[in-house]
């Protein structure tokens, strides 16, 4: 995997705002080989009748078998995106989950309708919102631009990684009050990478054409990957360099250190210090 560095700039960004856009972190030919990927997989439900006056019959969030192509594995160590994933949680990281998210034109008449407003992977469900830890970072690949309000792209709540509460809200809205709810404009090929901690939801789209992204998600090694995350045979990982099997989770034991990341790191100048068990300190 190329290097990228994350500079103090995007670090800063990231810690304050939660998320950080890529532009152009895909070339549009990458675009066009993972939207034939992509369509095929989509296939059914861009076929379905019509039906712009339920919104929610228009958002599909697609799982398994994203990672049988030559394309989706080349996407695990985007040298554009990835390194900079490692530099914000550390060499020790697998891909977590992966999803194609695709929304089809609601009736930009419909009334506001409740969002699903949520941290990722469930954590404050057992943890709490009280120092809740960054474990996870999301990369989001546009595959079509998002140019305008209510395009079908994620909405966040910028900085909301930081709360140590629940979102508060206005009885019968649906958008929480004192935070800035981000309608992010992005072109296809750009990428969003976004903290687990950061509250987010879908909203529909009110576009005439149909929104298309993948989510690529990253944590912490010692977090299970999601069941939907179809892992290659272990035969077959032998065809990928070191770093895509990390990622696909190779080193099945967690006390193994991560080599490939470890090593890349090193290589690179990146490598977090190493934390200590224990320090002498003086009689
Ligand atoms: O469908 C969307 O835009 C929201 C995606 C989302 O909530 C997630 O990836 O956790």
């Amino acid at each position: 995997m190329d290097f990228s560095q994350l500079t103090e700039a995007q670090k800063n960004a990231f810690d304050q705002d939660g998320f950080l856009v890529i532009p152009k972190a895909l070339s549009a030919e990458a675009v066009t080989a993972l939207l034939i990927i992509t369509d095929t997989k989509a296939r059914a439900f861009l076929d379905k009748y019509d039906v712009p006056s339920k919104a929610e019959y228009n958002q599909l969030d697609f799982r398994p078998g994203l990672l049988k192509y030559p394309a989706t594995i080349d996407l695990i160590t985007n040298p554009n995106t990835v390194p900079l994933v490692v530099q914000l949680l550390s060499p020790n990281i697998h891909l977590h989950s992966t999803a194609l998210i695709y929304k089809r034109p609601s009736d930009p008449g419909l009334p506001k309708m409740r969002r699903g407003w949520h941290r990722d992977i469930r954590i404050p469900r057992d943890l709490g919102h009280v120092n809740l830890p960054r474990v996870g970072i999301k990369i989001c690949y546009c595959l079509t631009d998002f140019h305008d309000h209510d395009d079908g792209l994620t909405l966040f709540a910028r900085g909301s990684q930081r709360f140590d509460k629940p979102l508060e809200m206005l009885k019968g809205e649906v958008d929480p009050v004192d935070v800035e709810v981000c309608d992010l404009k992005l072109n296809a090929g750009d990428a969003l990478l976004f903290d687990n901690r950061i509250y987010h939801t879908a909203s529909p789209n009110r576009s005439n054409r149909v929104s298309k992204v993948l989510m690529f998600c990253y944590s912490y090694r010692w977090m299970k990957q999601e069941v939907y995350l179809d892992n290659p045979d272990p035969n077959a990982l032998r065809d990928y360099d070191p770093v895509t099997r990390q990622l696909l989770g190779e080193y099945i034991d967690i006390d193994t250190p991560a080599w490939a990341l470890q090593a890349w790191a090193k290589k690179n100048n990146v490598m977090p210090d190493a934390v200590p068990w224990h320090v002498d300190i003086e009689h």
